[in-house]
């Protein structure tokens, strides 16, 4: 049985609901540190659990029987840097606690989100690859690159079945992102439809790795059912689908949506963008798990801005 910790968040709520079509409701424990809501309280078995208690999770685990955990909490880039001692705290310890709960066996299997950012400034910018200097210098990007370095010490020495991807920025409508860098990539779509105008918080040619929700939760799922003999990598795996900057962005979107004018008003979170690469290679998971993105650029701002206008009732 499945347990997911953080199941409220941008990821965790996509991921939550597929867990539950393919493995069955009554299979699936959705968790997180307050009630909400969405269909992730409502569909299925959730409890309120903070990731930060070691004891919690264990009893939980008891509780239900869970052999699979996937780790969904964390404190974001751009949040992170508000919050650095609660960012270390949670991003960390939940890791280690979860870490340790299966070097004692009592989880078979774990999934657990790194990201970009743990790449930094002299990292190469393009075509990021699975090994390169990683200096990150965000509290975010320096608590998921530690979590990497504990995540493959626990597979070498303990055995311990866990298995991670370097998640680009996420684009979805079901759940919105909180406190992260790629955020405006999210935001763009809403104030579109809603206002037709928006003020982006980071310069027009900040090109980012992105990829939309359905391909980081197919990569997700395919990960973990890959032969653990295929999951070479034991830190966390690159993967990629696009990348664009918010004036390419602009271009696409102003193509369903004519009238819509965006301006650029950067903040701290420029910083933290430009320390991050502009694209990634993700030849080694393609390699190791036969991964492969579906969705482009152009494709995001269809799903997004269709689904987005049923959603929000569209003014144009
Ligand atoms: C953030 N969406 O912006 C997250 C992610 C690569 C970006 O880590 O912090």
């Amino acid at each position: 049985k499945v347990l997911i910790i953080g199941a409220c968040g941008q990821i965790g709520t996509e991921l939550t609901a597929v867990l539950r079509d393919t493995y069955g409701t009554a299979n699936v424990v959705a968790t997180d540190i307050r009630k909400s809501e969405s269909n992730v309280c409502s569909g299925g078995t959730f409890e309120v659990l903070d990731a930060r208690d070691k004891e919690a999770i264990r009893a939980c685990i008891e509780k239900h029987e869970i052999t699979d955990v996937y780790l969904m909490a964390a404190i974001l880039s751009a949040a992170a840097e508000k919050n650095p001692e609660l960012a270390w705290d949670l991003n960390m310890n939940s890791l280690l606690h979860v870490l340790n709960l299966a070097k004692d066996k009592i989880i078979k299997k774990i999934f657990w989100p790194s990201s970009i950012a743990v790449f930094g400034q002299n990292s190469p910018k393009k075509n990021t690859p699975q090994y390169t200097i990683m200096e990150p210098s965000t509290v975010y990007g320096i608590s998921k690159l530690s979590g990497e370095r504990w995540c493959e010490y626990y597979h070498k020495n303990f055995g311990v079945d866990i298995r991670s991807i370097r998640y680009p920025g996420i684009i979805s409508w079901k759940a919105n992102p909180g406190g992260g860098t790629t955020d405006y990539a999210v935001e763009i779509f809403h104030e579109a439809i809603k206002n037709g105008r928006y003020t982006c918080f980071l310069s027009e040619d900040t090109s980012l790795p992105m990829m939309y929700m359905d391909d980081a939760v197919r990569a997700t799922l395919d990960l973990m059912n890959a032969e653990a003999s295929n999951v070479k990598v034991r830190s966390s795996y690159n993967i990629a689908a696009t990348s664009f900057t918010p004036k390419e962005l602009t271009i696409a979107i102003q193509e369903l949506l004519p009238d819509f004018t965006i301006s650029y008003k950067p903040d701290f979170r420029q910083q933290i963008a430009d320390s991050w690469p502009e694209s990634i290679d993700d030849t080694v998971a393609k390699n190791d798990w036969d991964w492969s993105s579906r969705t482009d650029m152009k494709a995001i701002v269809s799903e997004m801005i269709m689904n987005l206008k049923k959603v929000l009732g569209s003014r144009f």
